[in-house]
Parts: C-alpha cells; sequence; structure tokens
C-alpha cells in the first residue's frame, strides 16, 4: 500500500461547505471585499479546470509570483486540486531571482499576479511558459458551478506539496520542499497553540509568499473556518493600523519591527483583539512589555524557519517570561546541539534543532546544503540558542551570516555585491546593527574608488540598491569611509564596523 494521502482542499476549504459555512467570509480581499468559502471553493475548482484545459503536468511546480489577495488563494488550492506543486515567490524579487527560481524549480506554469510595472517586466522575462493571470471570484451563490474536475487530488503525505524559497547565506535562493505531512503538523502543532475559531478575523502584515504570511493568511485561517483580512501592495505601520481600524482583527500577526511601527503610528482598531502574535525576528523584552501593554492582548513570541514550515517554538499566550522564545510546540522536538550534532544539556549554547513531521523534506537541487541543514533526524534552524533551568528557549544570535531585516533574511553579501558594482565604488561591507528598539537594520559601509566623490558615490548607490535590491533587502543606512577596517589577518573587522554604526 502506498503513503496514506491527504485532500489537501478538502481539508483547507471543502469541510466548511459540507458543515454548513459555506457562505462564511473566508476572506476579507482589499478589491473585491469580502469573499465567502463556498466562493473561494469555486474558483479554486474553475482553476484546476483551468489547468486541466492548459494540459499543465501533475506533479509539476508552478511559480505564484503574485501579490495577496483570494485569487491568490484560490490560485494555489486550483493548483492542488489540480496536483501540481505551488512555488509563491515574492513579484518584489530582482529580475535575476525570478529568472533564477523559475529555471531552478523547472516550473511548468506561471501565474502572475504583480503590480503593472512589475507585471509587463515579467511578461518579458518569462518567454515560453503556459500562464494564467488570477483566478476568476465570481458571485457564485445560486449560480451553476464552475467547469473543472469535480474531485481535488489526495497528496500521498511524504510527497512535495509546496516549495517555499529562503535565501541562503549565499545569496543564492534554496527551494524547501514541503509535504502534506508537514502541513498537517503545522496545523497540529502551532495551530493547536493559536486555537483559532470560526469567528476569528485574522490579520498577517507579512505577504503569503514568505512562510510565515502563507501559514498565517492561508492555512491557519483557513483550517479554523475564519476570516483573513488581506494586505494589497507595500505594507507599513500605517496601512497596518487603517486596516486594523477598517477590520478590527482579532488576532494580528507580525513582526517585531512592525509591532514598533504599529506603535509609533498609534495603534487602533485593536479593540477586538484577542491575541497578538509575533515571530520572524527577535523580540527584545522591552518591546514585547510595550506590545502587551499597549494593544492589552496575550502575546505569543514564535521561532519559525522556512526549513520548519512554521514556527516551531513558542511563548504560551498566557505566560509571559522575559526573555523567552517559549517551548517546542506539540509534536516538536527541540535540542540544542554542538557543531558535531550531538544534543547540548541545558544551559549551553548551541545550534536550535527541530524534529517532528513539520520538518521539510529537504532542499530543491542542493544536496549539500541538504546535508548541512537536515541531520540528526530533524533540521536546524540557523538559530544560536540556549535552553534555560526553567526549559524555556532564549535566543542569542543567527548561526550564520544572514541579516534578519524585519523578519526577511537577506545575505549581506547579496546586498555588498550590488554595491560594490555602482561606479565609483572601491568596495563595501553590510553588517547588521541594532536600533533603539534593539531591531537589527542593514548598514551599507562603502569606499569610494580614488578621485570618485563621495556625495556622488552615496547618490550612485542609493540608485543602484533602488534598482536591483527588492524594497525588504535595502540597507537602511549608507556610509561612506575612507577604508573599511581590517584585522591584524587583514580580515574585515566586522566588530570595527559594529562600534562605529553605534556612534
Ligand atoms: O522566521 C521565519 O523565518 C519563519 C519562516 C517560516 C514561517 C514562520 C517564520 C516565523
Amino acid at each position: 500500500a502506498g503513503a496514506p494521502a491527504v485532500d489537501l482542499v478538502n481539508r483547507l476549504v471543502g469541510r466548511h461547505l459540507a458543515a454548513g459555512r459555506a457562505d462564511r467570509t473566508a476572506y476579507h480581499d482589499p478589491d473585491l471585499g469580502e469573499v465567502s468559502y463556498r466562493q473561494l471553493w469555486s474558483a479554486a475548482r474553475a482553476y484546476a479546470g483551468r489547468l486541466r484545459e492548459l494540459s499543465v503536468p501533475a506533479a509539476g511546480h508552478a511559480v505564484l509570483i503574485a501579490d495577496d489577495s483570494a485569487a491568490t488563494v484560490a490560485a494555489f488550492l486550483g493548483m492542488w486540486w489540480h496536483g501540481c506543486v505551488p512555488v509563491p515567490i515574492s513579484p518584489a524579487l530582482t529580475e535575476a531571482e525570478v529568472r533564477f527560481i523559475v529555471a531552478d524549480c523547472a516550473a511548468v506554469l506561471v501565474h502572475l499576479d504583480a503590480p503593472p510595472a512589475r507585471q509587463s517586466l515579467f511578461e518579458t522575462l518569462l518567454p515560453g511558459l503556459p500562464r494564467t493571470y488570477g483566478a476568476q471570484i465570481r458571485a457564485t451563490v445560486g449560480e451553476p458551478e464552475q467547469p473543472g474536475q469535480s474531485h481535488p487530488v489526495a497528496w500521498a503525505v511524504d510527497r512535495p506539496a509546496l516549495v517555499q524559497y529562503t535565501s541562503g547565506s549565499t545569496g543564492e535562493p534554496k527551494g524547501v520542499l514541503h509535504s502534506a505531512a508537514g502541513i498537517e503538523a503545522v496545523l497540529d502543532g502551532f495551530g493547536a497553540v493559536l486555537d483559532l475559531r470560526p469567528d476569528d478575523v485574522t490579520m498577517c502584515t507579512a505577504k503569503m509568499s514568505f512562510g510565515y504570511g502563507f501559514g498565517d493568511s492561508v492555512l491557519f485561517p483557513l483550517a479554523a473556518g475564519a476570516s483573513a483580512v488581506l494586505l494589497r501592495g507595500p505594507v507599513d505601520a500605517q496601512v497596518v493600523v487603517a486596516a486594523m481600524r477598517r477590520h478590527r482583527p482579532t488576532v494580528l500577526f507580525s513582526v517585531p519591527r512592525m509591532y514598533a511601527g504599529v506603535l509609533a503610528v498609534g495603534a487602533e482598531g485593536a479593540d477586538r483583539l484577542r491575541l497578538a502574535v509575533s515571530a520572524g525576528e527577535h523580540l527584545p523584552t522591552h518591546l514585547a512589555d510595550r506590545i502587551r501593554e499597549t494593544l492589552a492582548v496575550p502575546l505569543i513570541n514564535g521561532l519559525g524557519a522556512t526549513e520548519v514550515l512554521h514556527i516551531a517554538v513558542a511563548t504560551p499566550a498566557r505566560r509571559a517570561v522575559a526573555g523567552s522564545t517559549g517551548v517546542a510546540v506539540p509534536a516538536v522536538t527541540m535540542t540544542v546541539r554542538g557543531e558535531d550534532g550531538a544534543e547540548l544539556p541545558p544551559g549551553e549554547d548551541g545550534r536550535l534543532h527541530i524534529a517532528g513531521r513539520c520538518v521539510a523534506l529537504g532542499y530543491l537541487n542542493r544536496p549539500d546544503a541538504q546535508r548541512r541543514t537536515f541531520a540528526q533526524g530533524g533540521a536546524y534552524t540557523s538559530d544560536i540558542v540556549r535552553i534555560g533551568p526553567d526549559g524555556e528557549l532564549r535566543y542569542l544570535c543567527r548561526a550564520d551570516d544572514v541579516l534578519n531585516i524585519g523578519g526577511y533574511k537577506v545575505a549581506p553579501g547579496e546586498i555588498e555585491a550590488v554595491v560594490r558594482k555602482t561606479e565609483g565604488v572601491a568596495d563595501c561591507a553590510v553588517i547588521a546593527v541594532a536600533d533603539a528598539d534593539g531591531l537589527d537594520g542593514a548598514v551599507a559601509y562603502a569606499v569610494p574608488a580614488e578621485g570618485a566623490d563621495p556625495v556622488q558615490v552615496r547618490r550612485s548607490i542609493l540608485r543602484s540598491i533602488r534598482a536591483e535590491l527588492a524594497p525588504f533587502k535595502r540597507p537602511g543606512r549608507i556610509e561612506v569611509l575612507d577604508a573599511l577596517p581590517i584585522t591584524s589577518t587583514g580580515k574585515l573587522a566586522r566588530f570595527r564596523l559594529r562600534n562605529l554604526a553605534r556612534r
């Protein structure tokens, strides 16, 4: 007998129709308004029908370059219905990244629903592949069923059902292969911690093309039969507060940097909030206290990684321990391990290792990185941590050079490469520097070429990073120096740059 199978579309949507919840709102879509579970189901079914018409091979990878919308979710579901593997990527990625990912996963289809300027760029960038432009969400109440195959595909639990790309320390994105078992595991794991109800209205400030947003705007609210508010376009604190005022969510998912912004703007629209969730980057204790006090709700601080699909370690909502990142969520085992992979006792610093069904199947086409990360029966998350005598996890720092800017993981080398090739630049180094809230931001230090005007060089760098880096990868500060500090062995003295940045 083969591996057991799970019908993802029924698990997330179909069963709400069967349970008489078809007309409940699944999404508050920025363009369409309220979209019901019935409409979502019909749109997914019709989208799967379109994939069949296009002869898209089942089991192939289908890249979604799309902003958040109910139509994007219908496309995800339609892909699962048809049997192909969604590969969501951000429309803000550079041309080179998009081209790399489409080739790396050997995409059989591209779903394009990006802002107009990016849309036409991708049109010319990606010739030759079948493409779709958004699922049709119709007013289906009382309308005949849209065409499409009648039953969604059942996914063998051990085969890839989703690919999420993550930045590596070299800057080359790595495709993480998730199984249907992994999806079920996060629903039973962090999903159980969240305990969403059908009358919850969730809102997540991270887009669903990133792991955190995918879980918070697709998996958890749909599995619970709740409704989710979607934010289209660039998301900043003003946008979040305006959407909170309008929709008055009961559960807010965000990252520490955005919480700091929301508190600064004045957190209106929080009157129905019952829970706030923070993850993506380290949450400093004083910011956690301010969030709890200002929003007046319990706060979950979580630690997740793309390699384990979502949050694997979290603080229980009702018990705040200063400085803690919490304990393993249900069905996850967390251990701290040394360089040799051996488990370390409480109190010792080491690499965080997660075991459980949420651990991904591995990386696409990266056997070496896969061997390093997926080992000892689980996966390493790139965090250096310690388990305290109370059994709670304390986050210490990252295990690699990757920057974490507001939850986005960015390789410093990627920013350095863009700055270095700017006219008039001789050298560059990028480091993370903590701001007044204790949150990391990227600072780029550039050295002008001989004879180049430093003011001009700074302007040129700003132009290149705007042209070549996605907004979330852009350094917040650019400093021009005569030379980069080096150690006695001739290496870059990052600690001296850090001291400079603090002055
Ligand atoms: O922090 C992360 O990198 C992350 C990744 C996937 C899902 C959730 C989170 C918080």
